[in-house]
């Protein structure tokens, strides 16, 4: 399976590797084809994920992080994923899904 990793872009400029988008590339790595892509560092926002990522790199999986202040950009990302191929599989983890839910976003 083709599986795309994703950082997304948010307010911050600071562009770090995310350990944990890595220990999860490194634990599937054996069986399937990954890719970590880093949308800060790439400068991708939701707008332009489909034409610059999903277009050439037709993931049947994507996965991505999320922090509390992602969260309205992953809803993004989501929709327009969705929008352009309904059977792509969509997984969110990280940092905010271990919170409670914040009012607002
Ligand atoms: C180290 C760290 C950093 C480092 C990152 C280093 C790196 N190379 O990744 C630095 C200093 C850069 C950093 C910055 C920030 N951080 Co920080 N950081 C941490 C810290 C201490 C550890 C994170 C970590 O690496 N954990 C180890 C890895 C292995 O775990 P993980 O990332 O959670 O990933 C695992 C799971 O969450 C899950 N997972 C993660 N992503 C995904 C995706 C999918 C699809 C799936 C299935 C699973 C999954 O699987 C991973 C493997 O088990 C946490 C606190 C904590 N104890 O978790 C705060 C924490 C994540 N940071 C936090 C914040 C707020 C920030 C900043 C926004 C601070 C700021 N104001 O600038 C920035 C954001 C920077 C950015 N560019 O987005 C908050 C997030 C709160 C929230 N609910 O959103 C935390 C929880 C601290 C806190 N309690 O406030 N941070």
């Amino acid at each position: 399976m083709k599986v795309l990793l994703v950082k997304p872009n948010n307010l911050s400029d600071h562009i770090q590797p995310s350990l944990g988008l890595g220990y999860l590339a490194e634990g599937i790595r054996a069986r399937h084809e990954v890719v970590i892509l880093d949308c800060i560092k790439e400068d991708i926002s939701p707008a332009q994920f489909v034409q610059r990522v999903l277009k050439d790199g037709r993931p049947d999986l994507v996965g991505i992080q999320c922090y509390t202040f992602d969260l309205g950009n992953v809803r993004k990302l989501l929709k327009v994923i969705k929008e352009w191929n309904p059977g792509i599989i969509t997984v969110v983890g990280g940092a905010h899904i271990f919170q409670r839910p914040v009012a607002g976003f």
